[in-house]
């Protein structure tokens, strides 16, 4: 089994799928959290100057994208079969649309500004996005199960990671606590992962951070 060394900020945002697949297949890793000001020291040395950054056996792997694709193909949660992984990418290509608000909310120039992304997306964009998510769900086992196929996937980890860690903290309430009655199915999908038995774990353990 490779070394995995896992370096992000003190935050969930774009590491916590890599770490819940960390989890959920009970590897081992180093968690590292950097600071800002060691962040400054080590931007250079590293080869995108961005973190996350996964090193395998001391090799430097960028961008979360592909350190998701890697641990996933590695250790079953994102397959080998083109036409599954396509299924999975529709899913996380959705969830990857949700990047265009946060980045709105954190290039806001001022708190006004920024509560005025924040009362838009919630008015008009939320419920069609989340719309699009339940529509997937319930292709597959009539949305009673995991979004592809029959067991989780990188596509459930990037929903519930977005939907549980990163959009609550940007929309003005509690980690895990984002408005999902009108979207039954994917409110359930929710509860069903969160209280998978090494998730649940995990979260209890976990730092306890802002993003
Ligand atoms: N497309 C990259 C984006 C990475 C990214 O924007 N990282 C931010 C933190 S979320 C960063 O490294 N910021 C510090 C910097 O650019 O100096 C990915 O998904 O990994």
């Amino acid at each position: 089994m490779p070394t995995y060394k896992l370096t992000y900020f003190d935050a969930r945002a774009k590491a916590e799928p890599a770490r819940y697949m960390f989890e959920l297949a009970g590897l081992e890793y180093e968690d590292t959290r950097v600071t800002r000001d060691e962040w400054k020291a080590m931007k250079a040395t590293t080869g995108l100057g961005q973190l996350p950054v996964l090193e395998v056996d001391g090799i430097e792997l960028p961008q979360s994208g592909a350190i998701e694709r890697y641990i996933g193909r590695k250790h079953g949660f994102y397959p080998s079969d083109a036409w599954e992984c396509a299924q999975i990418d529709v899913v996380t290509e959705t969830v990857n649309d949700f990047q265009s608000f946060i980045s709105k909310v954190f290039r806001a120039e001022n708190d006004e500004a920024k509560a005025e992304v924040i009362k838009s997306f919630l008015a008009e964009e939320s419920a069609k996005r989340f719309s699009r998510l339940e529509k997937l769900l319930t292709k597959n086992k009539e949305g009673k199960g995991w979004f592809v196929g029959d067991k989780i996937s990188l596509a459930d980890i990037r929903v519930f990671s977005m939907l549980n860690d990163n959009l609550p903290p940007l929309t003005g309430v509690e980690v895990g606590c984002l408005d999902l009655k009108d979207h039954p199915h994917l409110a359930a999908f929710m509860d069903r992962f969160k209280t998978e038995e090494k998730i649940s774990k995990w979260i209890k353990k976990r730092p306890v951070t802002k993003f």
